[in-house]
């Protein structure tokens, strides 16, 4: 059975806002209610809702795909996203074609959203690209590796909206730990002194690296914000339908000229930082137990099931959609060409520099030195 019925909450009559941050199905599945955030999403139907399931399910369909790869040795290094799904999915849905995304290199899932072809995710961690797509075909930038850099970008980027008068928004993903960074800082005063059109966009997955939040933030993260003037909105973040009430809050806020909004969406980084990483020695998987309770896509699907729009046969040919999607990915990985080696000197100046010849001309001998 589907639906075109709004996800409404069970039972409005008993309000329960969750003093923690905003949620709105909780993880048993059950629908909560919110005044602030209800109207946000009021227009969300049980079908809408089951896209969004599919999307959670792929993401992470794709995010097992690229780790089996880089185990393989198809690449260098994957950061996976498990348990982020839903702060990225409930986020990037809600942005217009239009709006510009400054994301960090775990953000596959917005990327995948945005409409990044699939061998394109990976050019860059099989070595056979600087880069790895057109940030303007799909209104995105490519990652930056630098913690905190595309916040500055960002706010750099929605000025320039402002100024050309178009309403579109930019949107900065990045960690815990990039909040740490001056770049974020900066960021944050320069948007709020203009009033710049862009959501600073925190997933706040507990961990950089290997050091917890609580060692860098002594108060929750979204309380940072407001000392820069920005209003912030901390939610749950492996709570897709809250998610996305707080980006189209924060979305509308920025297109009608009230600046920028800080949203701390709090989840779980339930695997390593990246696959070069160990996390057994240093979380406590008591701790990753706890959050697999909390899992975004269980309560999604508890949620629809209850509604009767999940049914086996749907939830069936969602999961064979996305093994198709992993496959698809597979090949595109596996079919990505190698570059000339020489072709690393290009596009590095926009014109000629004689230091960057001469060591093209020292590798190229180099190279040669190895078919004689
Ligand atoms: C400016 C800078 N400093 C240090 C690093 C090394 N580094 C790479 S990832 C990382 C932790 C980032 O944590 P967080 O911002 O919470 O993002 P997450 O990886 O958890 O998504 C650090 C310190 C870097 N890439 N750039």
């Amino acid at each position: 059975m589907s639906t075109t019925v709004p996800v409404k909450a069970q039972k409005p009559e008993a309000k329960k806002q969750n003093p923690e941050f905003v949620q709105l199905l909780d993880p048993e599945g059950k629908r909560l209610s919110d005044d602030l955030y209800d109207p946000w999403v009021s227009d969300v139907t049980g079908d809408q809702l089951a896209s969004l399931y599919e999307d959670l399910i792929i993401v992470r369909r794709i995010d097992t795909e690229a780790t089996a790869l880089q185990r393989q040795g198809e690449l260098g290094l994957w950061p996976p996203l498990l348990g982020q799904e839903a702060a990225q999915v409930g986020s990037a849905r809600t942005l217009r074609p239009d709006d510009f995304v400054f994301s960090s290199y775990r953000e596959n899932a917005v990327a995948y959203c945005r409409g990044v072809k699939l061998p394109d995710l990976v050019r860059v961690w099989r070595g056979t690209a600087a880069s790895g797509w057109d940030p303007f075909s799909v209104g995105m930038a490519t990652p930056a590796v630098i913690i905190g850099a595309q916040t500055l970008h960002a706010t750099g980027y929605a000025v320039g909206c402002k100024k050309d008068g178009v309403d579109s928004v930019a949107v900065a993903y990045f960690g815990d730990g990039a909040t740490s960074e001056g770049d974020v800082s900066e960021a944050m005063v320069f948007a709020a002194s203009f009033k710049a059109p862009v959501i600073f966009f925190c997933q706040n997955n507990q961990w950089a690296i290997s050091e917890p939040v609580g060692l860098q933030a002594q108060r929750p993260i979204a309380d940072r914000a407001p000392g820069f003037g920005i209003p912030s909105i901390r939610v749950d973040g492996n709570d897709v339908l809250a998610v996305m009430a707080a980006t189209r809050s924060a979305l509308d806020r920025a297109r009608n000229g009230g600046g920028p909004t800080f949203i701390e969406a709090v989840t779980y980084r339930r695997g390593p930082h990246t696959t070069s990483d160990d996390p057994s020695r240093y979380v406590d998987p008591v701790l990753v137990k706890e959050w697999e309770a909390k899992d975004p896509i269980a309560r999604v699907e508890a949620f629809l099931r209850s509604e009767g729009v999940l049914t086996d046969e749907l939830a069936a040919s969602i999961q064979a959609r996305a093994d198709e999607v992993a496959a698809e990915f597979r090949a595109g990985c596996l079919g990505l060409e190698n570059p000339e080696p020489l072709s690393v000197f290009d596009n590095v100046y926009a014109t000629e520099h004689s230091g960057l010849a001469r060591q093209k001309s020292q590798y190229k001998a180099y190279l040669e030195g190895f078919e004689k």
